[in-house]
């Protein structure tokens, strides 16, 4: 890829679209296949109408070091049984890169795993800053009522781990539980699907 020159990219707030982005990914609930906890619920879901969980809006920078990413995300609102609608979720691939999110429009939490399977959580809403740190696998969850928009920046050379989190998944879910959003615990059994 040729050097990067300077210019602006447009968040467009209504759509969550970034303005030019070079890759559009969407992703439905069969690409998540597995990923929620009620089974059950899931199948029923794929079945009847497979809808799209989120979608994200990329300009494309060399993977290389110095460079920075620059992406939004649309994640829909919506549950698989008690679980809100969310991303799948990743490590990135060189572990120690970390990164921002801002919110832009809508409610959610970003789950943070370390390593070794803590997991705690932090709000995102619009005006506010999620910061991923070195090392943490990272998962968006909408626990609003419409469209969770946030930007995200990251290093060029971060890559993306989702094996690790398709493998044996994050320690901790994000349940609706007596009308609020909660951080849950999973049974390690679970979490090692
Ligand atoms: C990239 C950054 C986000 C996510 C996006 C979708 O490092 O963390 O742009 O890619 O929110 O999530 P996921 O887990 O499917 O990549
Ligand atoms: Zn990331």
């Amino acid at each position: 890829m040729s050097a990067i020159q300077p210019l602006n990219l447009v968040v467009d707030i209504a759509s969550g679209r970034l303005e030019p982005a070079t890759t559009v990914v969407t992703r439905r609930l069969s690409d998540m296949r597995g990923m929620y906890a009620d089974a059950a619920a899931e199948a029923a879901l794929i079945e009847r109408d497979d809808s799209v969980v989120y979608e994200v809006f990329q300009y494309d920078v060399p993977e290389e070091t110095g460079q920075l990413f620059v992406c939004t995300t649309v994640l829909e609102p919506g549950r698989v049984g008690d679980e809100y609608f969310m991303t799948k979720g990743h490590y990135h691939r060189v572990r120690d890169r970390a990164e921002v999110y801002y919110g832009l429009r809508g409610e959610g939490q970003v789950v943070l795993m370390t390593e070794d399977g803590r997991c705690s959580s932090v709000e995102l809403r619009p005006g506010v800053v999620a910061y991923v740190p070195p090392c943490y696998a990272h998962r968006t969850v909408n626990t609003g009522s419409g469209e969770l928009v946030f930007l995200a920046v990251y290093p060029g050379d971060a890559g993306h781990d989702y094996e690790s989190i398709e493998r044996s998944g994050f320690s901790a879910r994000v349940l609706e539980y007596n009308g609020s959003p909660t951080l849950v615990e999973q049974e390690p059994s679970e979490g090692s699907r």
